[in-house]
C-alpha cells in the first residue's frame, strides 16, 4: 500500500430509501476501503450496518463475485458451469432469442428483472433491448408494491408524488404505517424521525426499534389497517377535526362515505384490530391537530386487502385537509419524475414492441407451461429467492426446454437453474444517476475501479445483444456519457458529470417543497377521489370499506416476513461476516403462543401449510403480538440446510388491487420439528 491515496465520492443504488453517500478510498487504481460520506445530508458519514459490510467484503470479493460468462456444464439446476467468451455466450443467446421470435414469437421470450441496482440506466437501460425485442416482461412492482400504487393512483391521482421528508420541521405528528425503517430506511430512523419535532406515531404489528421509540405505537394484527383507518376518521369527525371545507372543495365521495363512518366508533375499531380503543382515539387527535404527516409503508399494503387498506389510510389526510401546505402530506414513494426524470425516454417506451406483462405471482405456474414460456431471462432479480411458490418455481425452472439466461454479480440460486450465467459489474464499476426515493436527492454514481474479471454494466450486456440481434435503433447504442448528460438536464444540474461526482449529491429543489401545492390533484376530477368511478369501472367498490380480514382459523397464524437489518432483498446473504451476524435463521413467537403450543426458545420448529414446509429455529418476543409468527425475507435457499428460504410457504395469492403480493398475508401452523 505506498501507491498515492484517492477519496472519491458516489452513492448507494439499493432499492432503500436513503440512497446514501459514499466515499472511497483508493491505492494503486483498486479501492480499498467503502465508508459513509461525512458530507451526505442523509447517511451524514455512516453506510448502514449491512452496506458497510457487503461493500467491503463480497461486493469486491473475486473470489465470489461473478467474473465471467458461464455456460451450463451439468444437468438444470445442478449448478455446473464452464466458462465461455462473452462473443460465444452473447452469439448463442441472440441466436435463440431469434429463433424463438421468428418462431411463436417474441412474447415466449419473458424477462423477470427489479431493483439488484436501482441507477438508473443499469435499471432501466435494458428495457430498451427487451422491448424491442418485444419480449413479456413479469411485472416488477407486483412483487412488491402494486397494490399501492394502483390504490393511490384512484385517490389522488398518482403513487409518486410525496411529501417532501424535509418539510417534517412544519409537522405536528408522522405517523410511520406499515413501514419499518430502522431496518428498511436506517437513516431516516436514526436522524429524521429523531429530529422531527412533532410527535411519532407507529402503526405496526411488530414492535420494531422505531415503534420502540415512537411516542406511540399501535399495534394493530396485520390486515386490520383498514378498519383501523375507518375508527380515527370516526374520531375525526365526533371531535370536530375533519375540514368539511376542504373537503367540499378538494374532494369528491365523502357525502358517500360519511354514513359508513358512524358505525366505526374507536370499541369497533378494537375489536376488529386488537388497538385499544383509548389509544385509536389519542392518535386520532394528535393526527387531526396537524399539520401532519403519513408516510405509508409498503409492508402495509403486502395484504389479500392491500389496495382497501391504502384507500382507507388515505382517507386521514384527505378528511383533515393534509395537503397543500408546509408540514402536510402523505408519502409512498418520490418517483424519479418528480425531479423531472423521464422514464419513457430512459427505458426506450417509444421503440417498445412488448405485449401487456403478468403478474409474478404467475411466474411458477407460467414457467411450467412450454406453450407458453420458451425462454426467461432474469437480470437484476433473484426469484428463486424472492418469488412465492419457491418449490414449484424451481421445479418449472428444470425445464429441459426452458432456455433461462441470469445476469447477476454472483451466482445466485436462480442463475443455479441458467442455461447461461452473464457477469454484471458492481455499480462501485461504472458511472451511473441514482435518485432517491424517500428524500429528493439526486446523486452521482462514480466507476472508482475497473469491472472485475470480464463482468460488464447491464447497460453494456444489453447493447452487445442489441448488436448480436442486428437490431438498428440508435437508442440501443446510445452511450452512458450522453444519457448521463441528457438526464442530469431533464434534473437540471448544472456542470460537468465530473463536477457531479465530486458534489455526490444534489437537492434539485434546494428548499422544502410542499405536496399539491396548489391542491391539483392529477386525477380526472382534479380532486381527491374518495369514492372512485375509476375504482368501479375496474370491478372494485367505489368507496374504500371499512374491513378488517378475519384472524387465522385452525390454530394458524400470520406469518410476516418483512425486511431484514441485515439483507438488502434478497442480497448479502452470501457475505459471510453479515451470515456470522444474522445467525440461523429463525421465527419468533409471541410467549404465549410458544406456550400454547409447547415450544420453547431454541428449539427447531417447523412450518407449513397448503404451499410447502420451512424448518427454523425458534425465537420468543413480547415484540410480536398473539397469533402472528415474524421471520425476515431474504435469506438464500442454497446456503440454508433446508434448501429453501420463507417464499417456500408463500402462495403467491393475488392482492385485491393490482395483482400484487400479499406476503405478510401468509397463514402457517407451527409445530415442532
Ligand atoms: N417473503 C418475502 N418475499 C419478498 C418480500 C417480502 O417482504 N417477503 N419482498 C419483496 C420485495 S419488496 C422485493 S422488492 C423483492 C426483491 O427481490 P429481488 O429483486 O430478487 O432482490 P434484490 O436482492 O433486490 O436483487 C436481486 C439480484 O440483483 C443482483 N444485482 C445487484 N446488482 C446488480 C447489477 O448491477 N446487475 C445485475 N444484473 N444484478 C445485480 C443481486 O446480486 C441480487 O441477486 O423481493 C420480494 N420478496
Ligand atoms: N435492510 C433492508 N432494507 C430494505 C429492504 C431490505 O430487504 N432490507 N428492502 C427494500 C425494499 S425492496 C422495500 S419494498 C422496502 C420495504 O420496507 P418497508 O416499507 O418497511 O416494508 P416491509 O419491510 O415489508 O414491512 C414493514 C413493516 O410492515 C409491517 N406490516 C406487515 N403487515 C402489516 C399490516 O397488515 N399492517 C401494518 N400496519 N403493518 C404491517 C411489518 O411488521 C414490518 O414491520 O425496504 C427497502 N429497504
Ligand atoms: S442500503 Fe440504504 S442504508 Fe444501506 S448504504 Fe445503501 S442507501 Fe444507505
Ligand atoms: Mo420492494
Amino acid at each position: 500500500m505506498t501507491g498515492e491515496k484517492e477519496v472519491l465520492k458516489t452513492t448507494c443504488p439499493r432499492d432503500c430509501y436513503d440512497a446514501c453517500g459514499i466515499v472511497a478510498i483508493k491505492r494503486d487504481g483498486a479501492i480499498t476501503r467503502v465508508l459513509g460520506d461525512p458530507d451526505h445530508p442523509v447517511s451524514r458519514g455512516a453506510l448502514c450496518g449491512k452496506c458497510a459490510l457487503a461493500y467491503n467484503g463480497v461486493f469486491r470479493d473475486p473470489e465470489v463475485r461473478l467474473q465471467t460468462p458461464l455456460k451450463r456444464a451439468g444437468a438444470k439446476g445442478e449448478g455446473r458451469f464452464e466458462p465461455v467468451s462473452w462473443d460465444a455466450a452473447i452469439g448463442d443467446i441472440a441466436a435463440r432469442f431469434a429463433r424463438i421470435a421468428e418462431g411463436d414469437g417474441a412474447e415466449k421470450i419473458v424477462h423477470a428483472h427489479y431493483t439488484g441496482t436501482c441507477s438508473l440506466i443499469a435499471n432501466n437501460f435494458p428495457m430498451r433491448f427487451l422491448g424491442r425485442l418485444g419480449a413479456r416482461e413479469v411485472e416488477p412492482d407486483t412483487v412488491c408494491n402494486m397494490a399501492g400504487h394502483v390504490a393511490l393512483d384512484y385517490v389522488i391521482g398518482t403513487s409518486v408524488v410525496g411529501f417532501d421528508p424535509r418539510t417534517a420541521k412544519d409537522s405536528n405528528s408522522i405517523v410511520v404505517w406499515g413501514a419499518n425503517p430502522s431496518a428498511s430506511a436506517p437513516h431516516q430512523h436514526k436522524h429524521w424521525l429523531k429530529e422531527a419535532p412533532g410527535t411519532v406515531i407507529v402503526v405496526d404489528p411488530v414492535r420494531h426499534p422505531t415503534a420502540e421509540q415512537a411516542d406511540i405505537h399501535l399495534q394493530p394484527f396485520p390486515g386490520s389497517d383498514a378498519a383501523l383507518a375507518f375508527a380515527m376518521v370516526h374520531v375525526l369527525v365526533r371531535d370536530g377535526l375533519i375540514d368539511r371545507s376542504f373537503l367540499a372543495a378538494h374532494a369528491l365521495g365523502w357525502d358517500e362515505l360519511e354514513p359508513a363512518i358512524a358505525p366505526c366508533t374507536p370499541a369497533w375499531g378494537e375489536a376488529r384490530t386488537g388497538v385499544p380503543a383509548a389509544q385509536i382515539g389519542e392518535a386520532a387527535r394528535i393526527y387531526g391537530a396537524g399539520p401532519a404527516l403519513l408516510w405509508l409503508g409498503q409492508g402495509l399494503q403486502r395484504q389479500a386487502m392491500g389496495g382497501n387498506v391504502m384507500r382507507a389510510c388515505a382517507l386521514l389526510p384527505a378528511v383533515t385537509g393534509n395537503f397543500g401546505k408546509p408540514g402536510a402530506g402523505m408519502l409512498y414513494l418520490n418517483g424519479g419524475g418528480r425531479k423531472g426524470v423521464d422514464g419513457d425516454y430512459l427505458s426506450g417506451a417509444a421503440i417498445s414492441q412488448s405485449p401487456p406483462s403478468f403478474s409474478q405471482m404467475e411466474l411458477a405456474a407460467r414457467l411450467e407451461d412450454p406453450a407458453d414460456i420458451q425462454a426467461f431471462l432474469c437480470w437484476n432479480i433473484n426469484p428463486a429467492a424472492s418469488s412465492p411458490e419457491q418449490a414449484r418455481l424451481k421445479r418449472a425452472l428444470m425445464r429441459e426446454d426452458l432456455f433461462t439466461v441470469v445476469v447477476d454479480i454472483f451466482q445466485t440460486d436462480t442463475a443455479d437453474y441458467a442455461d447461461y450465467v452473464l457477469p454484471a459489474a458492481s455499480f462501485l464499476e461504472f458511472d451511473d444517476l441514482v435518485s432517491g426515493y424517500f428524500n429528493l436527492s439526486f446523486s452521482a454514481q462514480a466507476k472508482l475501479q475497473e469491472p472485475l474479471g470480464d463482468s460488464l454494466p447491464n447497460q453494456e450486456i444489453f447493447r452487445r445483444l442489441s448488436r448480436a440481434m442486428g437490431y438498428a435503433e440508435p437508442e440501443l447504442y446510445e452511450p452512458d456519457d450522453e444519457i448521463i448528460a441528457r438526464i442530469m438536464g431533464q434534473v437540471g444540474v448544472g456542470g460537468s458529470f465530473e463536477e457531479f461526482k465530486r458534489t455526490g449529491t444534489v437537492f434539485p429543489t434546494t428548499k422544502p417543497i410542499v405536496q399539491f401545492p396548489d391542491l391539483a390533484f392529477p386525477t380526472p376530477s382534479g380532486k381527491i377521489e374518495i369514492a372512485s368511478a375509476r375504482a368501479e369501472a375496474d370491478g372494485h367498490p367505489r368507496l374504500p370499506l371499512a374491513e378488517a380480514d378475519p384472524k387465522p382459523a385452525n390454530g394458524r397464524l400470520r406469518l410476516l416476513t418483512p425486511a431484514s437489518p441485515w439483507l438488502m432483498n434478497d442480497s448479502y446473504a452470501n457475505d459471510g461476516r453479515i451470515a456470522d451476524r444474522m445467525g440461523e435463521a429463525t421465527v419468533t413467537l409471541h410467549p404465549e403462543d410458544a406456550a400454547a403450543l409447547g415450544l420453547s426458545e431454541g428449539q427447531q420448529v417447523r412450518l407449513s401449510n397448503e404451499t410447502g414446509s420451512l424448518e427454523l429455529a425458534l425465537a420468543v418476543a413480547e415484540t410480536i403480538p398473539q397469533g402472528v409468527a415474524l421471520s425476515p425475507k431474504g435469506r438464500w435457499p442454497r446456503q440454508e440446510g433446508t434448501r429453501a428460504n420463507v417464499n417456500v410457504l408463500n402462495p403467491g395469492i393475488k392482492s385485491d388491487m393490482g395483482e400484487s403480493t400479499c406476503v405478510h398475508g401468509v397463514e402457517v401452523e407451527i409445530a415442532a420439528a
